[in-house]
């Protein structure tokens, strides 16, 4: 009997040094990481966040052989400051003119700090980032597009870029491999400007009848037209280079697949930003129509065809298993932002942004909470998760995961939340800060949640945006929600609880002091 009790235990003890070592030996195995990032996909977009009037059964396979969160962020409700925190492990409003950028910008990440890339390469990865780039390039905002532009992608960390510079809908509208345009034509140098007209092409504004597209009353998108769509910003020059909008996604689809063709033997990091489903919503013939939805419907069924594509090749390069997909988005859902692309009039009931209140440019929940989606079948068991996670943590994180030490100061606002990110804890962050953003493209109102609850300081912006026809969270009184009990922030409880209100207020002051 004791002899049996003895080696029960010592059976058990074994057992127990096993299981944690075989733990410890998976952790500390390198898989290869493909981060997939949607632009302004909503929280009720994918099937498998509860949409029913469109089907996404690649994000929901992934979504089932992984863990799919339920409250997972981006720091900010626009896509620059989102990018910027997910690339430098910093809020974005720590630093100023980290706003939506002009397709001029220079580039705001420093060449000298740590990013996500660069802890990849260091870790021995072959990094490369393929598709919306949106965090400027160059120097200066002067540059000359016809010769070789840096600092950009390849000088923060990426051995290899494929990028448009900054939006769909912001010239110029064309591809740079790493440090230049695609397509240059010596006879036909490219201009950009954003202050003035450049060159002789016609404008959305003088000639809207040239236009496949229409741009939105009041919104802009009516400069230079390319490939019959208005743009942001006026360009010339440059025709050869020109994208046609119809083929945008599928180059990059190419462009990344050839990149993890060429790296699967080695280890490899791809930062793959797609561009659906921003504006000018214009996806490939094969895919017009398709969901019935208008062409914002149709271009989540070509993003999720996409996100299909690669997860078929890394099957047929056998390499599935031990490669993390993560997919999430850069802020939340948008319908009329910019083109009368009948993303309102086609809706038919779709909730882009779930059970959420707001949207893109908000500070409600709608802004920051999107689909995340983590999926590693040699290590990650399937489960939907709860914790609160943020894209700016995934530096700390694989930091840990990669055994790649950093100092605080090289991300500072990263969070270490590995194994909620792999789905063995649910713990997550404890405190998140919320940025809301606005058409203008100025950084916006900040919120701070802490466990469930979430306070929103009064301030004077205001409350609705007209033009996209979205609510922006900002009221001249303060507000608390509950979220375990209420999601959609309709029941404002800041009257009722006004310690709560004390206590958040002066932790956003604390933590939001620059
Ligand atoms: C806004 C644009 C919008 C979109 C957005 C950037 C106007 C009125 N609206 O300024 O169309 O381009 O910037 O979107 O100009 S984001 O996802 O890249 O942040
Ligand atoms: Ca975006």
């Amino acid at each position: 009997m004791i002899k049996s009790i003895i080696t029960g235990c010592l059976t058990l003890i074994t057992f127990s040094f096993y299981s944690q070592e075989s733990q410890n030996k998976q952790i500390s195995a390198k898989p290869n990481v493909i981060f997939i990032y949607a632009d302004d996909l909503g929280y009720g977009d994918l099937s498998c966040y509860g949409a029913t009037k469109l089907k996404t059964p690649n994000l929901d396979k992934l979504a089932n052989q992984g863990v799919r969160f339920t409250n997972a962020h981006c720091t900010s409700a626009t896509c620059t400051p989102s990018r910027y925190a997910l690339l430098t492990g910093q809020y974005p409003w720590r630093k100023s003119g980290t706003g939506i950028l002009p397709g001029d910008a220079a580039l705001i990440i420093p060449t000298n700090k740590m990013t996500l890339p660069k802890l990849f390469q260091q870790a021995g990865y072959r990094t490369a980032n393929v598709g919306k780039w949106h965090l400027g390039l160059g120097d200066q905002v002067a540059k000359n597009w016809n010769g070789e532009i840096k600092p950009g992608p390849n000088e923060v960390g990426f051995d290899y870029s494929f990028i448009f510079p900054a939006t769909a809908d912001r010239v110029p509208s064309v591809f740079m491999e790493n440090h230049k345009v695609v397509a240059l034509d010596t006879n036909d140098p490219i201009q950009v400007d954003y202050s003035s007209k450049v060159g002789n092409d016609p404008t959305g504004k003088e000639h809207p009848e040239l236009l496949k597209m229409k741009s939105s009353p009041g919104q802009g998108h009516d400069n230079t037209i390319v490939n019959g769509i208005g743009r942001i910003g006026y360009m010339s020059g440059g025709n050869k280079a020109r994208w046609v909008d119809e083929e945008v996604s599928t180059t990059f689809l190419e462009k990344a697949k050839e990149f993890i063709e060429e790296n699967h033997k080695k280890t490899f990091f791809l930062y793959f930003a797609l561009t659906e489903p921003h504006v000018p919503r214009m996806p490939a013939t094969m895919f017009k129509g398709k969901s019935g939805l208008g062409y914002r419907g149709d271009a989540i069924l070509q993003l999720d065809w996409t996100v299909g594509q690669i997860m078929k090749q890394l099957e047929t390069l056998g390499i599935n298993q031990n490669t993390m997909v993560i997919f999430t988005s850069d802020n939340g859902a948008v319908l009329d932002d910019g083109y009368q692309d009948e993303a309102v009039s086609q809706l038919n009931g779709h909730t882009p942004n779930g059970i959420l209140r707001g949207g893109k440019y908000s500070v409600l929940e709608a802004g920051t909470r999107v689909p995340f989606i983590l999926s590693w079948p040699d290590v990650v068991k399937p489960k939907v998760s709860s914790g609160m996670v943020c894209q700016m943590d995934l530096l700390a994180s694989f930091s840990n995961l990669l055994e790649q030490p950093i100092l605080k100061e090289d991300a500072p606002d990263s969070e270490n939340t590995l194994e909620t990110f792999l789905g063995k804890s649910e713990k997550g962050r404890t405190i998140l800060i919320e940025q809301g953003g606005n058409t203008l493209g100025k950084g916006g109102t900040l919120a701070i949640v802490k466990d469930n609850w979430k306070f929103i300081p009064a301030n004077d912006g205001i409350s609705y945006d007209q033009l996209v026809g979205i609510e922006t969270g900002n009221a001249n009184e303060p507000q608390l929600y509950d979220l375990n009990e209420d999601l959609g922030e309709k029941n404002n409880l800041a009257k009722k609880f006004p310690n709560k209100v004390n206590e958040l207020a002066k932790l956003l002051k604390e933590k939001t002091q620059i």
